[in-house]
């Protein structure tokens, strides 16, 4: 069967990618359509003659959502389409608001296999609603009840590889990019109250081991089918807890050294670093490690956020990573509930002080249903529940909390990579942030951010320019 998966943004999402690869051997015929590279989607869509559409997507896509939904439906009646990708976990009540016929709340493995053996056999469409895992309306042609199919078993290992030539041998401007982006895990064991992951472990309670991660062959040989068959400078590892196992890290760095040899960018959790990790990331070629911050307050960052770790540990990767040569990039959050202007600047200096080299800031964008919420609510930062179907699109600019210094907290995320560029005008900018002008300070934002941008993935000013280009829609 021909299977059309559709998003929205330029890249290559892991978890179509990871179907594609689970499925490739079963006889079916996987496609993909980007909106944001396509002229016109739909016709696109058409043009491939699928026999089932599985949309992914995320929750700051909700509106994307509805109106691609209805797009496709009135151009394509009779094709049954399903919705999948993170926001379908979260919420599957958003099946209700569009026209899809189907949705995937769990892992889509397994549901779409059962899907595809399902759609031929005499029932079709019907058929479908035996498989675990799905959501549908009681009446599929009306907008009535939803039919929540319990939830299958958690896949117990990842064995497959993710099939990137979906998107390379459609969209040749993804194959060239030089840095290549891959992911080996799934699932987090950690609790932190602004994380998805907090709230899928619950979703996904008694089905089965949630932290999973391929085994080091099987991703390097991934790699491998990449950097053979398409430019790559860098390597880019998206994993949260690429240092968490030092086993898998032993082997895995052996593996790559042989086999990819290339400069990677890595995430690492400040608790993880020593002289032996931090020795052996430098030894196989780690060039930038990006280390979760958060903020510069510990009392912030462990209560509110939940994330357990010390300021001291900041101090000791960032040491770490200058002896070994590794530029220190850090992931840092603004408009925390209760925060306060001397918290945010905490942050900046703390960042000076551990030797920052990259800054990435953002507004703290919480998700319904997370502890971070609730903590909200108690403090009085919302004054009630939030709402998926309202959630800004970029949080870069805007904030949902309801607080007098949300403003300036806005501006002083604004303001925070270039302070690390330039820490001699923090004095200056302390005084700057209070000034009301949000375009002077998106300015700001957005140039250091093309500055960092470049910079951090060594692009040329020109290659660099074309990269943000392609990604505006995206962003
Ligand atoms: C890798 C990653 C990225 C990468 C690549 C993203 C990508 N689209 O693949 C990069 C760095 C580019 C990125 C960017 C962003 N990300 Co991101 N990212 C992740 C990360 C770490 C892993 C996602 C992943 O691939 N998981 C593994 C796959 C296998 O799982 P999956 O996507 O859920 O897919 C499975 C099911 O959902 C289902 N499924 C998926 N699609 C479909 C389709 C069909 C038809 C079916 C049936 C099933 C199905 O089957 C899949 C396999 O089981 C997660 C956090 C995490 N630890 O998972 C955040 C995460 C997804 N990102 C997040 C965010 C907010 C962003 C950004 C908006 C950040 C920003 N401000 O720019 C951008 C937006 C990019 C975009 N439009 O997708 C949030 C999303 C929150 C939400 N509720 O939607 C997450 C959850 C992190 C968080 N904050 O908690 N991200
Ligand atoms: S923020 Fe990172 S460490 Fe915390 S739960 Fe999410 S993925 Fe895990």
């Amino acid at each position: 069967m021909r299977v059309c998966f559709v998003q929205k943004s330029a890249m290559s999402y892991f978890g179509v990618m990871s179907l594609a690869g689970y499925l490739r051997d079963g006889g079916h015929n996987f496609t993909v359509v980007i909106d944001s590279l396509e002229h016109d989607a739909v016709a696109a869509i058409v043009s491939r003659q699928p026999g089932v559409v599985g949309i992914s997507v995320i929750t700051s896509e909700h509106e994307w959502l509805i109106g691609m939904c209805a797009r496709i439906k009135s151009a394509l009646p009779d094709v049954p389409l399903v919705i999948g990708g993170i926001h379908a976990v979260m919420y599957p009540e958003i099946l209700a608001e569009t026209r899809a016929d189907f949705l995937c709340r769990s892992e889509g493995e397994t549901v779409l296999r059962g899907m595809l053996d399902a759609l031929p056999s005499p029932g079709g469409t019907n058929a479908c609603m035996s498989v675990p895992g799905l959501v549908y309306r009681k009446d599929l042609a009306a907008s009535g009840d939803l039919v929540l199919n319990p939830m299958p078993p958690l896949l117990p290992e990842i064995t497959w590889e993710d099939d990137f030539d979906l998107y390379y041998s459609r969209y040749p401007v993804l194959a060239k990019d030089e840095m290549k982006q891959f992911l080996s895990q799934r699932g987090c064991p950690y609790d932190c109250y602004f994380c998805y992951n907090h709230l899928i472990k619950q979703r996904f309670k008694g089905l089965g081991r949630y932290f999973r991660r391929k085994k080091p062959e099987i991703f390097v040989s991934e790699m491998q089918d990449v950097v053979e068959r398409s430019p790559t400078r860098f390597i880019s590892i998206l994993d949260d807890l690429f240092t968490s196992d030092r086993q898998w890290l032993r082997e895995f760095t052996i593996l790559y050294k042989s086999r990819i040899n290339r400069p990677f960018l890595c995430q690492i959790r400040a608790d993880h670093a020593d002289e032996e990790l931090v020795s052996m990331l430098a030894e196989s070629g780690c060039f930038t490690a990006c280390v979760g911050l958060e903020t510069g307050d510990e009392k912030l960052r462990e209560e509110v956020l939940n994330k357990k770790i010390s300021n001291e540990k900041m101090f000791i990767v960032g040491d770490l990573l200058r002896k070994y040569h590794i530029n220190l990039k850090t992931g840092n959050m603004f408009g925390i509930p209760g925060e306060t202007e001397e918290m945010a600047f905490k942050t900046i200096e703390l960042n000076i002080k551990i030797g920052t080299r990259f800054l990435g800031a953002a507004m703290l964008l919480p998700f319904p249903g997370t502890g971070i919420e609730k903590i909200a609510l108690e403090k009085g930062w919302l004054k009630k529940p939030l709402d998926y179907r309202n959630l800004p699109a970029s949080a870069y600019d805007e904030s949902v909390f309801i607080a007098p210094q949300i403003p300036l907290l806005t501006n002083i995320m604004s303001i925070a990579q270039l302070s690390v560029f330039f820490p001699r005008l923090l004095p200056l900018l302390k005084k700057i942030v209070h000034l009301r002008s949000r375009p002077l300070f998106k300015f700001i934002h957005f140039s250091t951010l093309c500055v960092r941008f470049i910079r951090e993935r060594k692009l040329g000013l020109v290659y660099g320019i074309g990269f943000l280009w392609r990604f505006r829609k995206s962003l």
